[in-house]
């Protein structure tokens, strides 16, 4: 694969988010895609948004729960990256610029000191954390019917779409963030609920694996960063007119609503 085809299937994806459209998986006109192949997509990705002047205002794992790996049928964990206009912060979800939502609960980190893998440790992911905090995350394949493989999916930037952040900050000491309860209710129905230690038997264990990925990449986490440690329940489909309710042991709630 060269430089050039990276930046045309970044380029494709780019422009299939900004359509909300879908396009068929990377994988069905490129077998030999390997997941190296994916993040340079991915970065190709980032640098046409960065270009737009938009910026990274967090980062994501994925596919670090049973939960998500069963649901989506891909069996190890990847990271991507949510842009500022990814945020959201008035209690809507708008659906027009959106392809096939769905919504995950999720626990984030905010780093008070850098984290330079190899070698990095939950312990050491831990200590570096100055304050956890709830976070719905919204999903969006920008692939037809949703569906993918690994590469496909860490090239489309881990599907990240949209986020709401909690506004009870912790720091991690004042919990047992592998024993923290959540539920996700849509309509006043329970959809969904977990503990946090369906993330890797506990979340800080994200962090230290995506520190330690980043570090192959010769890259590593700052403080300050935000760092959304992957889907505890699994993702649900939100529709117009939903109002979506997810609450946390000791974190708060975050609710929205729905809007075509
Ligand atoms: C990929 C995104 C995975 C998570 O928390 O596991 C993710 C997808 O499921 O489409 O964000
Ligand atoms: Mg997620």
């Amino acid at each position: 694969m060269t430089n050039e085809l990276y930046r045309q299937l970044a380029e494709r994806l780019a422009v299939a988010e900004r359509e909300h459209r879908t396009v068929t998986k990377l994988t069905a006109e490129y077998p030999e895609l390997t997941v190296e192949d994916a993040y340079r997509i991915q970065d190709e990705l980032i640098a046409i948004k960065q270009r737009q002047g938009h910026h990274v205002a967090a980062l994501k794992m994925g596919f670090t729960s049973r939960a998500k790996m069963k649901q989506m049928n891909v069996h190890e964990p990847i990271y991507g990256y949510v842009l500022d206009y990814m945020l959201c912060e008035d209690g809507v979800l708008s659906l027009a610029e959106l392809i096939h939502p769905k919504v995950e609960a999720e626990i984030a980190f905010i780093l008070g000191q850098d984290l330079e893998g190899p070698g990095i440790t939950g312990a050491q992911a831990l200590a570096a954390t100055e304050y956890v905090l709830p976070a719905l995350e919204i999903i969006d394949s920008r692939y037809t019917h949703f569906q993918f493989a690994l590469p496909d999916v860490i090239a489309d930037n881990t599907s990240a779409s949209r986020v709401f952040f909690g506004t009870t900050l912790r720091r991690p000491e004042e919990l047992e963030l592998d024993l923290v309860g959540v539920t996700l209710s849509i309509n006043g129905e329970l959809r969904d609920l977990g503990a946090g230690a369906e993330v890797l038997c506990h979340p800080a264990n994200s962090v230290a694996m995506l520190a330690n990925m980043l570090a192959r990449r010769g890259c590593k986490l700052s403080a300050g960063q935000v760092i959304l440690t992957g889907g505890i329940t699994g993702a649900h489909p939100v529709a117009d007119g939903d109002l979506v309710v997810a609450r946390w042991d000791g974190l708060g709630s975050i609710s929205f609503t729905v809007q075509g």
